[in-house]
């Protein structure tokens, strides 16, 4: 028999649990986390990610749920936009991810933003997150090159779990990270230096500020930039107008 100390309402309880009771639960919360894990779906938000001002108990509104799209396939033309996403990130261009590229991300913004040290500071923790959430991806890794990115990633993006739950994160660290100001709302600057911070070229950022500015508001929310990430990741029409969020495809 095992006993499990459970503190409620300010009282000591021991529950009696059948070993095999407490072994199946055990086991299948640790099943749950190992999958997670094997699929390097744990992201990582330091203390001074949160939520964007404005956002806080926002639930994120999906136009169309994640889980609603079919199973990526893999096409080539999904591959161009994944390599095309994976490019973006790898700003030193030495064909890998890793944290040098968010580092260097973090100071472009600084300086594209002409950010005090404080604001600079803030930006390279968070640019430092998204490397340690992407980095799970391969665990313990130091680098990610294209081809294990392009290699896991299927598999990744059609897990009903992310979908369902990591999906809405990365969703939410994506935005907190453009969002400069921390005022609940991407401006078209804002935009332009995270274009900037990721070699996405200047003048398409205003095309994909317009595209993802789906009401016109002058202003991106974190639900639109929802649904253009979900289309962006989870769809293979080559027509498809959310393909170009990241700049144009790569070959
Ligand atoms: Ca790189
Ligand atoms: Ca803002």
């Amino acid at each position: 028999m095992f006993k499990i100390f459970n503190a409620s309402r300010g009282l000591l309880r021991i529950i009696q649990v059948h070993p095999c009771q407490a072994l199946t639960s055990l086991m299948s919360s640790t099943q749950r986390w190992r999958k997670v894990v094997q699929h390097g779906l744990v992201p990582k938000f330091s203390p001074l990610i949160l939520p964007a001002r404005g956002l806080k108990n926002h639930v994120i509104q999906f136009r169309k749920a994640p889980v609603e799209y079919p199973p990526v396939t893999g096409t080539e033309h999904w591959r161009r936009k994944m390599r095309t996403f994976f490019r973006c990130f790898d700003v030193n261009g030495d064909c890998y991810i890793t944290k040098e590229d968010f580092v260097i991300s973090a100071k472009r913004i600084a300086d594209y933003m002409n950010l005090n040290d404080e604001r600079a500071e803030h930006m390279l923790n968070q640019r430092i997150a998204m490397w340690d959430s992407t980095s799970k991806m391969k665990e313990g890794a130091s680098k990610i090159s294209e081809e294990e990115y392009l290699k896991s990633a299927p598999m990744v993006f059609n897990q009903i779990s992310y979908r369902h739950e990591v999906f809405p994160l990365h969703v939410s660290m994506h935005f907190t990270a453009l969002d400069l100001d921390s005022d609940g709302l991407i401006s078209r600057d804002e935009h332009k230096a995270s274009a900037y911070s990721f070699n996405i070229p200047e003048e398409e950022s205003k095309k994909i500020f317009d595209l993802l500015d789906i009401d016109k508001s002058g202003f991106i929310t974190i639900d639109e930039i929802a649904h253009g990430l979900a289309e962006f990741f989870f769809t293979e029409d080559p027509k498809n107008k959310y393909n170009v969020i990241f700049g144009p495809l790569a070959d």
